[in-house]
């Protein structure tokens, strides 16, 4: 039986990446996310290769969340693999003049947004003694960088839930493992600069950054492991990155 992968962030970048291996590979996929179009036409194209549901909702609510998990029709009902992706930063500010607003979006989503999907899912998981997670993490939740204060302590706090997930969960023999992607080119840091496309674009300027398809490859290496392996803790960079700050133009 094919297994049943539920991810989050699925628009774009990363989620979107992986949607589209994973469908290449036979998973039978629930995608989610804010952008309802964005969902259909992803869905569309999809579904030429394997069975695609889709969920509309915004992590922060977890009512929505609860209630978007619920009505999940019978045949994508048991998920088999939860990808903790959605996510994003908001600002780049000195901690002194952030934007209170922006902390709350980044401790919103990519903390408490994970913590809802995951609460709304893991008991099925339990139930069957069956199931894997991936929450993609990033080098900010290793290393902080200046101006990157609240969204790497968010991404500090992933890090320290998917240790959590891995103990807890351990006795159910789920797994538990995490990502940490460096620089990515997608739609993050158009996001994190309020949709500023030229400052997004030069972040990304000068060498040869990872694509989301490099991390949604190393996803589907990861969840077609046999049982007995899990891939616990992975940090993934471009050669030309060695820390978050220490990026190398001449290679
Ligand atoms: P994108 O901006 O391209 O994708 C972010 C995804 O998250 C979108 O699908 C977006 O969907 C979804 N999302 C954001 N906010 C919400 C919300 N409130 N509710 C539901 N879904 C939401 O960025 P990436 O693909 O780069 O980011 C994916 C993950 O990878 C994030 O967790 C990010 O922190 C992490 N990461 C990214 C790196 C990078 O350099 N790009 C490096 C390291 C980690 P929609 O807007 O439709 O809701
Ligand atoms: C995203 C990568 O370096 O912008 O997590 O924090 S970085």
């Amino acid at each position: 039986m094919n297994k049943t992968a539920f991810i989050t962030g699925s628009t774009s970048g990363i989620g979107k990446a992986t949607a589209e291996i994973l469908a290449k590979n036979n998973y039978k996929l629930i995608l989610c996310g804010r952008r309802e179009d964005r969902l259909a036409e992803l869905a569309s194209s999809l579904s030429k290769l394997t069975d695609v549901h889709t969920l509309q909702f915004d992590v922060r609510d977890k009512d929505a969340v609860k209630a978007a998990i619920n009505s999940l029709p019978e045949a994508f009902s048991t998920i088999d693999i939860l990808i903790n992706n959605a996510g994003n930063a908001h600002g780049l500010d000195p901690i002194q003049t952030g934007d209170v607003d922006d902390w709350d979006a980044m401790i919103d989503i990519n903390v408490k947004g994970l913590l809802y999907v995951s609460k709304a899912i893991i008991p099925q998981m339990i139930e069957r003694k069956s199931g894997h997670i991936i929450n993609i993490g990033s080098t900010a939740a290793k290393e902080v960088y200046p101006n990157g204060n609240v969204y790497c302590a968010s991404k500090h706090a992933v890090d320290a839930l998917n240790q959590g997930m891995r103990i807890d969960l351990n006795p159910f023999g789920i797994r538990v493992g995490a990502i940490h992607p460096g620089m990515v080119e997608t739609e993050f840091s158009e996001v994190r600069f309020k949709g500023d496309k030229s400052r997004a674009e030069n972040v990304y300027k000068g060498f040869a950054v990872l694509q989301p398809e490099d991390i949604a490859d190393i996803i589907h290496f990861v969840v077609s492991r046999p049982y007995h392996v899990n891939i616990a803790d992975l940090i993934v960079m471009s050669t030309a990155q060695a820390s978050s700050t220490i990026v190398n133009k001449s290679i």
